[in-house]
């Protein structure tokens, strides 16, 4: 069913010929019907286009974005090479349409593996433009007029307006701090949901909660605990599970990343999502998968063949040679999935001594690519105005691209319009960067504490 109509193709032919400036355009003919859809009011503002921009234009040292500025593994750039240059010439024509069937089979085999059941791939796993489009083929596949949709606060953006352009109703459910005792740094994992406040969320009408785990923007890793929580409200409620996964071999200082697909009944109502971008830091390629069983797999292989239809073949392969490299290796030391989170455990630390010794306060992230900092200490440098319509720490953000040089994103973007003052003096900063890059940021940072403490 086509859900949605856009205006007609005449309509379409006679605005095309108006603005080309045909002769038998007249002013009688021109369109005067409002041409934007219902589902695109509200969600027509996006944080990344606002502040890529800004980050391009001012910054001299991009904290930004999520995307490393380190280069993928050497094994990645080889099969790379190998499958534009040797005689694979195939690679550069279609494929299937619900993934490349060696990149499908080596996921069923790995996913399997670590969700303890066997898994077809022609089936159980389904190929998507990154788990961008994943998500949006959830949301378009699942969710319909009067469904409502959980999402935990802080929430990676996207969620709530691909709800909404599905027909839904998000409901916002935030993870509550609790600052640590004995005045140790903030850790994501004391981000915690109140069980009682999310059993209040499920209705009649829930159709789905979002996870992601480890999360975006905090690093926070759900506990088996946490997770079991979530699981048997879904099973009691009978409702289904969008898993964002995306950050799944980012988890540091020994924590275990638990599959919420393998918890007892969560198989057969869990779809999770997963990023090439993020597994092999090559966010550039777009390339995503969904992970579940076929009866809900099967609608979005509906959503994916009428939108989408088929993701770039090279790509692919190329991200299947590299899961059939790290399969092969799997929890060996020379594993990418054993020491890219090593790697990256390093950054963070380097990221969270910079920002302590000048006074921003990290919240320590357990997982991702992540850190969220307390601006507290520098709202002099940037003061507030009473009743603006923008939360402080997105001026707070844009203010100091502008004028220091660094960009990060603010924690604003993370929550919902009516939430977006709740917690509004923290900035997000991106640590996937080389060695070089922090360095240059804590050079910015050291500079501007000490412009602020010499009179
Ligand atoms: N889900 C989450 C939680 C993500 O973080 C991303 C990647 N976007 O992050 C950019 C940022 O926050 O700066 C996605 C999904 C999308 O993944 P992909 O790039 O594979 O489409």
């Amino acid at each position: 069913m086509l859900r949605r109509a856009g205006p007609s193709l005449r309509h379409f032919l006679l605005e095309r010929n108006c603005s080309a400036g045909y002769s038998s355009c007249s002013s009688e003919a021109k369109m005067s019907r409002p041409v934007q859809a219902r589902r695109l009011e509200g969600v027509d503002k996006n944080i990344w286009v606002e502040f890529v921009k800004l980050a391009a234009t001012y910054s001299t040292v991009n904290l930004g974005q999520g995307f490393p500025d380190f280069p993928p593994p050497d094994f990645l750039k080889e099969e790379f090479t190998r499958a534009f240059s040797g005689e694979k010439h195939m690679l550069h024509q279609y494929t299937r349409a619900f993934g490349h069937p060696p990149l499908v089979k080596i996921l069923a085999q790995l996913f399997g593996k670590l969700l303890g059941r066997d898994l077809d791939p022609m089936t159980n796993v389904m190929v998507t433009v990154g788990a961008y489009q994943a998500l949006f083929c959830c949301f378009q596949a699942f969710v319909d007029e009067g469904d409502e949709v959980i999402i935990i606060e802080p929430f990676f953006d996207c969620y709530e307006p691909m709800v909404k352009m599905a027909g839904g109703t998000p409901v916002f459910i935030p993870l509550r701090p609790k600052a640590p005792k004995d005045g140790k740094l903030m850790s994501s994992a004391d981000w915690k949901l109140d069980p009682a406040e999310l059993a209040s969320k499920f209705s009649e009408r829930t159709k789905a909660i979002v996870l992601n785990s480890p999360n975006n923007p905090l690093g926070k890793v759900f506990s088996r605990e946490e997770l079991e929580l979530i699981a048997d409200l879904c099973v009691k409620h009978d409702v289904l599970c969008i898993s964002d996964e995306v950050y799944e071999w980012l988890v540091y200082d020994g924590k275990e990343h638990v599959r919420i697909a393998s918890l007892r009944g969560m198989w057969d109502r869990t779809v999770s999502i997963g990023s090439a971008g993020k597994t092999f830091s090559v966010t550039g390629w777009k390339v995503g998968w969904t992970v579940g069983p076929n009866r809900l797999l099967q609608h979005i292989r509906t959503v994916h063949q009428n939108s989408v239809y088929h993701c770039a073949t090279a790509a692919q392969e190329v991200v299947a040679q590299g899961f059939q490299r790290e399969f092969e290796h799997y929890g060996k030391p020379d594993s990418y999935f054993v020491q890219m989170p090593k790697e990256m455990q390093q950054k963070r630390d380097q990221l969270v001594q910079s920002l302590v010794a000048v006074g921003m306060k990290p919240i320590v992230p357990e997982g991702t690519y992540f850190l969220v900092a307390d601006i507290s200490e520098f709202k002099s440098d940037v003061p507030d105005v009473p009743n603006s319509d923008e939360p402080y720490d997105s001026r707070f953000a844009k203010w100091m691209v502008k004028n220091k040089g660094l960009a990060a994103i603010p924690l604003s973007a993370f929550y919902c319009g009516p939430h977006k003052n709740n917690y509004n003096s923290f900035i997000r900063f991106c640590f996937a960067k080389e060695e070089a890059t922090l360095k240059a940021a804590d050079d910015i940072l050291q500079k501007w504490k000490l412009e602020k403490t010499t009179p």
